[in-house]
């Protein structure tokens, strides 16, 4: 039994598995869970109930939840220490997000801005699912007690819902949830689009050649570098008025550990013509373990799946025990 004194603060965080994970997703979001996982009890998990708010194809849906779990684990995810597993194996979240819903207001998710984009964006399909999504996000985080959430800007709205409906709750029963914090990793984790670059790197968009999957070959990532968009000059420079350049400084900047002054000096006087083909060296080089782990994953889909029904397993416990605590509160008889 854990003594209480030695309990480490919780995390959660998650991923839509609606496409092959980028460079993006690795910088911005899962190198940043490493790093956090010795000081914390982390859950980490892949948000496929999330995904079939917009119709998915269900043979890509199952193979995208196992290359995302595989890209966890290659990107260093200790199953070992943090608990990895998929939203649906633990049911716990959607019997959670059933109540929450009737403590939500139709005004609060009706004012939510990833719900008045995507609705323009699949306005074939505006179901009810894409208009509770925020509402789910609360449950997979209250469920766990989580004190931190890691995630992009994107989602800081949603957590300020989730805070708001554990508020809610706390108040009109007393306290049952913890009120969790956002943790948003610092701004030089925003990898932007090779082809756009003031837009960010996304796995949907539509142009290939914007973005960098982490199952690219060496080949196609030197060449998408090869490729991406400079700006006006030839001076490789860190600045507003050259996103073009500042993002592959930036990338160069992960991928080798120089800093960005560093790097303006090691490209002084040389144009875009060595920096680029540099740039897309030390990317391939940084991939390449990853990819190469995740293949390797991929290969034995028993093995993954087997790693993904313990992580659900050791899950469940703590999603079972904020439930039953909600349920009681609530009025329903125990079972
Ligand atoms: P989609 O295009 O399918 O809506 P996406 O690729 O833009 O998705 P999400 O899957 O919503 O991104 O991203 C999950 C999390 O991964 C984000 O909240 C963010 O923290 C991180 N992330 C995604 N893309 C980037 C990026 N280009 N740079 C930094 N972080 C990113
Ligand atoms: N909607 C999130 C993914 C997600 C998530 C969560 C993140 C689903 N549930 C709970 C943090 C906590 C996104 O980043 N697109």
């Amino acid at each position: 039994m854990e003594n209480s004194e030695q309990k480490k603060p919780i995390i959660l965080s998650g991923i839509t598995p609606s496409g092959m994970l980028t460079l993006g997703h690795l910088c911005g979001a899962i190198s940043n869970w490493v790093k956090l996982q010795n000081s914390y009890d982390c859950y980490f998990m892949i948000a496929d109930m999330h995904a079939i708010t917009v119709r998915q194809q269900p043979a890509e849906l199952r193979k995208r939840t196992l290359e995302t779990a595989a890209i966890y684990i290659a990107s260093g995810i200790d199953i070992n220490m943090s608990k990895l597993f998929i939203q649906s194996h633990v049911p716990e979240h959607a019997q959670l997000t059933w109540v929450l819903n009737t403590y939500t207001g139709f005004g609060e998710c009706s004012r939510m801005t990833q719900f008045k984009d995507k609705s323009q964006v699949h306005a074939e399909n505006i179901n009810v699912g894409l208009f509770d999504y925020p509402v789910l996000m609360a449950a997979d985080i209250l469920l766990y007690q989580a004190d931190l959430v890691p995630v992009g800007e994107d989602q800081k709205q949603h957590l300020e819902l989730t805070r708001n409906l554990a508020q809610r709750f706390n108040h009109l029963y007393s306290d049952t949830f913890k009120v969790p914090e956002p943790y948003i990793a610092k701004v030089g984790a925003r990898v932007m689009s090779l082809q756009e670059p003031t837009k960010k790197m996304s796995k949907s968009d539509a142009n290939q050649n914007s973005t960098i999957f982490l199952s690219d070959s060496d080949d196609v990532i030197k060449n998408k570098i090869k490729r991406a968009v400079t700006d006006s000059g030839s001076e490789v420079k860190f600045s507003d008025d050259k996103p073009g350049v500042s993002n592959l400084m930036e990338l160069y900047h992960i991928a080798t550990n120089k800093s960005i002054s560093d790097i303006e000096l090691e490209f002084e006087g040389k144009g875009y013509a060595e920096f680029k083909p540099a740039v897309a060296d030390a990317v391939a080089e940084y991939v390449k373990p990853i990819r190469t782990e995740f293949e390797k994953l991929m290969k034995d889909k028993e093995h993954l799946t087997k790693i993904l029904q313990q992580g659900a397993d050791s899950a469940r416990g703590a999603a079972f025990k904020t439930l039953r605590k909600v349920y009681k509160k609530i009025g329903f008889v125990q079972f």
